[in-house]
């Protein structure tokens, strides 16, 4: 025969919930990403006057003369360089003013982003 010490009384005898529990409510642990980061990417092509790539890098990415000739340089002799790492929205921004301003001037030069 079962323990009468263990037995319940007969208003608990149902489903009810007889022990003395107290709630938690469970809390996950919140992480917060660091929004990811877009490099802009300057291309070389055989057309765009070199001056005319180092104007855009002054004007647009806030380079002095000589940073914008040195970036100016390796991209013409390597092909391509990150000219600067910026939010998706301002990477896009940067992207748009460099292609709207060289298409208006009639030259091919490429500008694309990427993400880090
Ligand atoms: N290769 C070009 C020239 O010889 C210069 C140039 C540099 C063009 C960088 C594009 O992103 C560029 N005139």
């Amino acid at each position: 025969m079962r323990n009468l010490m263990a037995q319940k009384p007969l208003h608990m005898s149902g489903d009810k919930d007889d022990d003395n529990d107290v709630g938690v409510a469970l809390q996950t642990r919140t992480r917060t990403k660091r929004p990811p980061l877009y490099k802009v990417l300057l291309l070389n092509d055989d057309y765009t006057p070199m001056e005319f790539v180092v104007h855009i890098l002054e004007r647009f990415f806030g380079l002095s003369h000589a940073q914008a000739f040195e970036i100016m340089l390796t991209v013409h002799k390597k092909g391509v360089a990150v000219v600067g790492v910026f939010s998706h929205e301002i990477a896009e921004t940067k992207v748009t003013q460099v292609m709207d301003f060289a298409r208006r001037h009639q030259h091919p030069l490429q500008c694309t982003m990427e993400k880090e």
